[in-house]
């Protein structure tokens, strides 16, 4: 799978504006059951966030409100991406180092996660998730 999974989400719209409708599993468009939704708004100027991986995580990230940037790294290469639609969400797979940095005042970022919170799935030291590639 390539680091990058962008994923779109069709709008449904009509002259009130537009709805988008997320519907998780199998052949549907969110690939996992989504066990667990968080979402991270109020983010100060300056602050980034995220300098991690996860081990089994899968997650998809949305920003339904405002812009950031999600920087991707497998190991071996990285990619920056940008999240600035509601009608885009990045699949990002488990062993893939995130950063998310340049959030905008109205950023509100929606993440969609297959697993309840578990602090020990994260690793927070870039050497130690080389080591565990
Ligand atoms: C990720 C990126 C995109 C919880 O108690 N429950 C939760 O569901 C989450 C996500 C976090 N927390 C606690 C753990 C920390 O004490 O909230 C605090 C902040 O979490 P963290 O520093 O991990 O937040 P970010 O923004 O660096 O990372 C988050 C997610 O944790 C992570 O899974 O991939 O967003």
């Amino acid at each position: 799978m390539s680091l990058v999974n962008k994923i779109n989400f069709p709008i449904i719209g009509d002259d009130r504006g537009s709805l988008i409708s997320i519907e998780p599993g199998f052949n549907k468009n969110v690939p996992f059951e989504v066990k667990r939704i968080y979402y991270i708004f109020g983010t100060k100027s300056g602050v980034s966030r995220g300098f991690h991986a996860h081990k089994k995580l899968k997650q998809v990230a949305i920003a339904v409100s405002g812009s950031c940037q999600i920087l991707l790294d497998d190991g071996i290469q990285q990619r920056i991406v940008d999240l600035d639609s509601p009608d885009f969400g990045l699949l990002i797979e488990g062993m893939t180092w995130r950063e998310m940095h340049n959030f905008s005042e109205d950023c509100v970022l929606m993440v969609l996660a297959s697993e309840a919170y578990d602090e020990s799935d994260y690793i927070r030291n870039y050497q130690d998730f080389l080591s565990a590639l």
